[in-house]
C-alpha cells in the first residue's frame, strides 16, 4: 500500500488539505502518531490529562457533549494548549444526520465545534449530503473531515459494502475536505490516493471492555494493519498514579507506535 511506505513528512508535502498537512508535519516533528482520547466529564480533569500527555501526542480527541461543566473557556484553553504544545484537536462528534442539520450541529449550539476543532468525523450512513453539509461550514475554515468506514466495537455494521462505499464517498468528495477514515486497517488500499487512517481500540494490556470495545496493540494497528494514528483513551488516562505516571504511559504508547511506523517504512 503506497501511503504506508512513505514518511509522514513526504505525505505532508503532497497533501491538499492544510489541516492534514499540518498534522503530518507535526507527527514527523514530534515523532508521534499517538492521539489521546480524553473521555472524562469535568473540564478541569480533562485539561489536567491534556497537560500531562501533551509532549507525547500529535492529537487530542474530545467528546465535547460529555462535559458536565462546559463553558467556552474550556475549548479556549484547549486551543491554547494545542498551540503551546503542538498538537491538533479532534472532536469525535460522529455526525449522522442530513446535511442541513449537521451543518447547524457543527457550527452552532452550545459547543460551536467548528470554531475550535481542527478535525471532526461523520458516519457515511445518511449519504453524501452529510459530507457536503459539513463542508459548507468546515471548508472555509480549513478544517478536515474523517468518515467512519469501520468501527472497533464487536458486532458493528460498518463492514463489507458499507466500508467500500464510505471510501468511495471520500474519494468523490475529494481529499481537500475528507482527509481520511476512522478504520481498523488500510481500507483505501485498492487505490493510490493517500488517506489518513485513524484507529481507536488500542491498548497494550486490556483486550476489551464489558461493552463491546475490542483492543489491539499499537504494533498490530500500525505495522500489521498500516494505520497512521493510534487513538488511546483509558489505556493512558485510566492508569493509576500521578502526573508523571500518566505521561510515562503516554510515552510508552508513543514509542511503540513510532517504532511500528519506522519499521513499516523499511519493510
Ligand atoms: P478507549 O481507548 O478508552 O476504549 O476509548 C476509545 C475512544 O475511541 C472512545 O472515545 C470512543 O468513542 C472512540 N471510538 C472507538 O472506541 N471505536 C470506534 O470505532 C470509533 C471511536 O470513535
Amino acid at each position: 500500500h503506497p501511503p504506508t511506505t512513505k514518511p509522514y513528512a513526504v505525505r505532508a508535502d503532497a497533501h491538499p488539505n492544510p489541516t492534514a498537512k499540518r498534522l503530518l508535519k507535526l507527527m514527523d516533528r514530534k515523532k508521534s502518531n499517538l492521539c489521546v482520547s480524553i473521555d472524562v466529564t469535568k473540564c478541569e480533569d480533562a485539561l489536567e490529562i491534556v497537560r500531562r500527555v501533551a509532549p507525547a501526542v500529535c492529537m487530542v480527541k474530545t467528546h465535547i457533549d460529555i462535559m458536565e461543566d462546559f463553558t467556552p473557556a474550556f475549548t479556549a484553553e484547549l486551543a491554547r494548549l494545542a498551540d503551546e504544545h503542538d498538537f491538533l484537536i479532534f472532536e469525535d462528534r460522529k455526525f449522522a444526520d442530513i446535511g442541513n442539520t449537521v451543518a447547524l450541529q457543527y457550527s452552532s449550539g452550545v459547543h460551536r465545534i467548528a470554531e475550535w476543532s481542527h478535525i471532526t468525523n461523520a458516519h457515511p450512513l445518511p449519504g453524501p449530503g452529510i459530507v457536503t453539509g459539513l463542508g459548507k461550514v468546515g471548508k472555509p475554515l480549513d478544517r478536515a473531515l474523517l468518515l467512519l468506514a469501520e468501527m472497533s466495537s464487536a458486532g458493528n455494521l460498518a463492514v463489507g459494502d458499507y466500508t467500500r462505499q464510505a471510501v468511495q464517498m471520500a474519494r468523490d468528495a475529494g481529499r481537500d475536505w475528507v482527509v481520511g477514515f476512522i478504520a481498523m486497517g488500510r481500507v483505501d488500499s485498492d487505490g493510490d490516493d493517500d488517506f489518513l487512517v485513524l484507529t481507536p481500540g488500542v491498548g497494550l494490556v486490556a483486550k476489551g471492555d464489558a461493552l463491546g470495545q475490542q483492543y489491539r496493540t499499537p504494533r498490530q494497528v500500525v505495522y500489521d494493519s498500516g494505520c497512521d494514528v493510534i487513538i488511546v483513551g483509558r489505556g493512558i488516562y485510566g492508569i493509576e498514579g500521578d502526573a508523571a505516571a500518566v505521561l510515562a504511559e503516554a510515552e510508552k504508547y508513543r514509542a511503540e507506535g513510532w517504532k511500528a511506523y519506522e519499521d513499516r517504512l523499511i519493510q
